[in-house]
């Protein structure tokens, strides 16, 4: 069985006192030793970003990758090895923003790696603009008053459900328990899997603080949620009242891309002997 020190990272954390990452990293690495999958058997791809630090703060074979681009590069890590569990750490400013686009398309493709979205409403390590999952009229640097930031944010939830992934949920840094089993679940589910974790900034995000989130949120499951209907995730996805559901939203079985590819599961790509021969043969192919 792993342990808490084994996953220990040789790093020192340079996140501010007080950061909802540092909840995030406790429950990932909960969720691991729960998991109970060796340490090299799992891949860890992230983007840029304060989130984006985690592979330097825990004991895992990782990729520290782009802005915006570290699920297509999971993508090809999972496409190479169907073996390992792969899991890509970024934040709402890369993924909601620069990176969308590879979202949805993923979503459609349901891939079989978990992203979780360290979710802040800033672009934290550039210092607090506002990001595309910002409230409407949040005040920031590149957002000021009036009217503050000037229009809807992202909903990552509903982006995901309507784009095809087949695991939707949202956490809360702050909500620990529920944390380590959504995780838990996400990395095991064969398929695309999006968890939204809310994750306070406490240095540049005033409005949606640790006090902010605790009185907003509920328990989707304590609400009796049927996370076998689509139609209903997406109604509490968009759900726009005065609470905040937390909790598996969505979570349904679908042919994955591996299989579609027809993948082998026992010999992964990366096993296979290259006919060069064969390949500069199809090459040549299409230069004609
Ligand atoms: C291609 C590219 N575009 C923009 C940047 C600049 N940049 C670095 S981090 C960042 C925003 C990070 O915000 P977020 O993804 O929300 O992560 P957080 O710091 O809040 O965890 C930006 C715009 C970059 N490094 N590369
Ligand atoms: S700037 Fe915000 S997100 Fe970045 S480490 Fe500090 S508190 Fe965390
Ligand atoms: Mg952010």
């Amino acid at each position: 069985m792993i342990t808490l020190e084994q996953l220990e990272g040789v790093q020192k954390i340079t996140w501010c006192t007080g950061c909802g990452n540092f909840g995030i990293l406790a429950a990932l690495k909960k969720a691991i030793i729960e998991l109970g999958v060796p340490q090299h058997e799992i891949a860890m791809v992230s983007g840029i970003g304060c989130n984006s630090k985690m592979p330097h703060y825990i004991n895992l074979n990782a990729f520290h990758t782009l802005h915006g681009r570290s699920i297509p590069i999971a993508t090809g890590v999972h496409v190479a090895n169907t073996n390992l569990s792969t899991i890509v750490h970024v934040g709402d400013g890369d993924t909601l923003g620069e990176g969308l686009g590879h979202l949805i398309h993923t979503a459609r493709r349901n891939v079989n790696i978990a992203v979780f979205i360290h979710n802040n409403g800033v672009n934290g390590l550039t210092q607090g603009q506002f990001s595309p999952s910002a409230p409407r009229g949040y005040v920031s640097k590149t957002s000021p008053p009036p009217p503050g930031a000037p229009m809807d944010p992202v909903n990552p939830v509903g982006l995901a459900i309507t784009g095809g992934a087949t695991f939707v949920a949202r956490g809360f840094s702050g909500d620990q328990k529920m944390l380590v089993e959504i995780m838990t679940k996400a990395i095991r589910h064969k398929g695309f899997a999006v968890v939204d974790i809310l994750q306070p900034c406490q240095t540049w995000n005033r409005k949606l603080t640790w006090a902010y989130f605790n009185e907003k949120t509920y328990s989707l499951q304590e609400a009796s949620h049927d996370t076998s209907d689509r139609w209903k995730a997406i109604e509490r996805a968009f759900e726009n009242g005065d609470k905040i559901p937390i909790g598996v939203f969505y979570d349904v079985e679908r042919p994955d891309l591996a299989s579609g590819l027809s993948l082998p599961e026992k010999e992964p790509l990366k096993d296979h002997q290259t006919d060069l021969k064969k390949l500069q043969d199809i090459i040549d192919g299409m230069l004609l």
